[in-house]
This record gives C-alpha cells, sequence and structure tokens, in this order.
C-alpha cells in the first residue's frame, strides 16, 4: 500500500492543449487564486515555436475551469519588460496581498531568466510592476502578508558549486529587495537530491507556514520531479520548523508519466478552503493541469512527524 497525501481528482487532466481557443502545444505549471468565490487559473503555455505564454482559465468549483478566448499575458512590449521577456513568460504564481492579486512569473530573455512582478485587482487587467531579480533565478513565491514589517518571498538562485536550494528574501516595498539568505538545500542520495525550488506561494496554518516545493532527483531515465512539504515559522519564517523526509506526489498517472517533458509534476499554486482542505494544482510532464486535494494539517504534521534537517 502506498502513502497518500494528496488525493488526485477523478476528471485529471483539468485542462489540455485541446481546451484552448488559441493554438498551444501545453498547459501547465499554473497558480491558482480564489476570488469572490471564483477559481482563477493562470497557466503557461508552450507555442509551437518552443517559448511559452500565460493564459487564464476560470471556474466556480476549482475542478472545471473554462478558458478565456486570448491569452492573459505575453512578453512585455515595453521597456524594461521588452528585453527581459524577449524568449517568454513562464511558470506564474499568484498570491493575494494587501488587496491586489501579485503574479511573480519566470522572464525569459538572451541575458537569461529572472522573476517579474505582475499584479490584478480583476483578472480583467493586468499592470507589471518590476523585475525583481538579476538573471539565474527561476522561482519565486510572495507570502501573503508583510512579516516583521517587511514583504518576504521564497526564491531559488541558480548555482554552479551547490546544489540548488531554497533562499528567503525581504523588501519593504515589493522593488526592493535584499537580506537574502539559504534556508534549505537538497539532502544527497534523497528524492530531492539534485534541486530544489519554490512551489506554491505558502499557506499560512496556526502551526507555521506550509510551503509546497518540487524537488529533483537525477535518475540513468531523466530527471523526476516530485513535491515536498516544509513549514516555517510564523514571525520568522526563514525558520524552517520541519521539512517532511518523503516526498507528498509524484509523477504516476500516465499524463504525469509521458508528455512534453517526461515525469514530472510541477506545482505554481494551491488554494486553502475554509474546511481545512488544500486545493492542489500541478503540471503533469508539462504538458496538461491536474488537481487534488490534501488535509492541511496531515501536510502540517508531516512536516513535524517525518522532518529531516533543512540545510
Ligand atoms: C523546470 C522548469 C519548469 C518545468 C520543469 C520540468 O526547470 O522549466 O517549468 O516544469 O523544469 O521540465
Amino acid at each position: 500500500m502506498k502513502r497518500r497525501f494528496v488525493t488526485r481528482f477523478p476528471g485529471n487532466p483539468i485542462l489540455t492543449p485541446d481546451d484552448i481557443p488559441y493554438p498551444v502545444e501545453t498547459v501547465h505549471n499554473a497558480g491558482v487564486a480564489k476570488y469572490h468565490g471564483r477559481y482563477f487559473m493562470l497557466f503557461r503555455s508552450h507555442l509551437d515555436t518552443g517559448r511559452s505564454i500565460i493564459g487564464l482559465a476560470e471556474s466556480t468549483d476549482g475542478f472545471h475551469f473554462a478558458p478565456r478566448p486570448k491569452p492573459f499575458l505575453t512578453p512585455g512590449r515595453e521597456s524594461p519588460f521588452r528585453e527581459y521577456e524577449e524568449f517568454g513568460v513562464e511558470d506564474p504564481r499568484i498570491t493575494l496581498v494587501e488587496g491586489a492579486y501579485y503574479i511573480t512569473y519566470s522572464a525569459y530573455s538572451r541575458y537569461g531568466v529572472r522573476i517579474a512582478l505582475a499584479k490584478t485587482t480583476d483578472f480583467e487587467s493586468v499592470e507589471r510592476v518590476s523585475l525583481i531579480t538579476q538573471a539565474d533565478y527561476r522561482n519565486t513565491v510572495l507570502f501573503p502578508e508583510k512579516i516583521g514589517g517587511r514583504y518576504v518571498r521564497l526564491d531559488r538562485p541558480h548555482s554552479d558549486i551547490s546544489p540548488w536550494s531554497i533562499w528567503i528574501t525581504y523588501s519593504p516595498d515589493l522593488v526592493y529587495w535584499g537580506d537574502s539568505r539559504v534556508i534549505m538545500k537538497p539532502v544527497p542520495y534523497h528524492w530531492d537530491e539534485m534541486k530544489i525550488g519554490p512551489g506554491a506561494p505558502p499557506i499560512k496554518t496556526g502551526k507555521g507556514w506550509l510551503s509546497i516545493y518540487h524537488g529533483v532527483f537525477p535518475t540513468m531515465d531523466g530527471a523526476v520531479y516530485r513535491l515536498g512539504v516544509a513549514l516555517h515559522d510564523l514571525a520568522d519564517p526563514a525558520r524552517i520548523l520541519g521539512v517532511c523526509d518523503r516526498w507528498i506526489l509524484q509523477p504516476e498517472d500516465p499524463w504525469e508519466v509521458v508528455g512534453y517533458v517526461h515525469n514530472v509534476v510541477f506545482t505554481c499554486g494551491a488554494v486553502p478552503e475554509d474546511d481545512g482542505t488544500l486545493k492542489l494544482y500541478w503540471g503533469g510532464a508539462d504538458k496538461v493541469m491536474c488537481a487534488g486535494t490534501a488535509l492541511i494539517d496531515e501536510l502540517v504534521d508531516a512536516c513535524l512527524t517525518y522532518s529531516r534537517p533543512p540545510l
């Protein structure tokens, strides 16, 4: 019998390229937010140039999504975004901060990959705020509130001499960021040994901030992307209270095992519900969107019960 932290929605995959009213090759790695009782999904799609854009789909139940007729966010046309989004925009994450939905996404260009920040208040129009990292960052999630008077994010800089790890960074205004430190590293010969990165924006619970991250393991058959969980202290999120030693989700369904990139489950969003459940969303094999549910308390307990050192 397998341990199950996540129950897959029986109607998976919930969104595929065939559902999208404009030509796309993939629908994956979506951020999701609940707004006035409706679910808004910002999903990444590869075009047949190999570059990515971001689309929008809406749902009343969090499982059945209707895509909008046109993409929501395509590479910026005005400087400085034009220069840094030339190769595409990818992997959006949505966090509600002080009444606005902030979107962090990867901006690709001839200069590398960096994180851009945009915001919307209505999922109709979107406004770019700033480019918030230099190059060599591609996963950043915002906490939904100021902590200790500062905005906080988890990010994942690239490195040649250390396996790619999760860092924490602070800002007075969401534009200027600093005071970074590494807080969580992969563990050798472990499911996340090759690299880790933030997944869904952190979720506030009574026992700490729950972070769902991705971890990668190299095999003779290529890399395998799985999801894990960590719990951060509420008042000082740089302090990790526990990292669950086990993965919570791995590629198993056929559309997670085979696709645009095989053997990938990759999350950019999860929605906590009032009844203590979590709706978790992930890209299957970089090709389709999938959903499942989990119990928030069970994920929090897993961080504390099967804990391994964060560094
Ligand atoms: C990562 C990113 C993700 C992708 C994953 C698996 O490096 O590119 O967007 O889902 O690889 O291909």
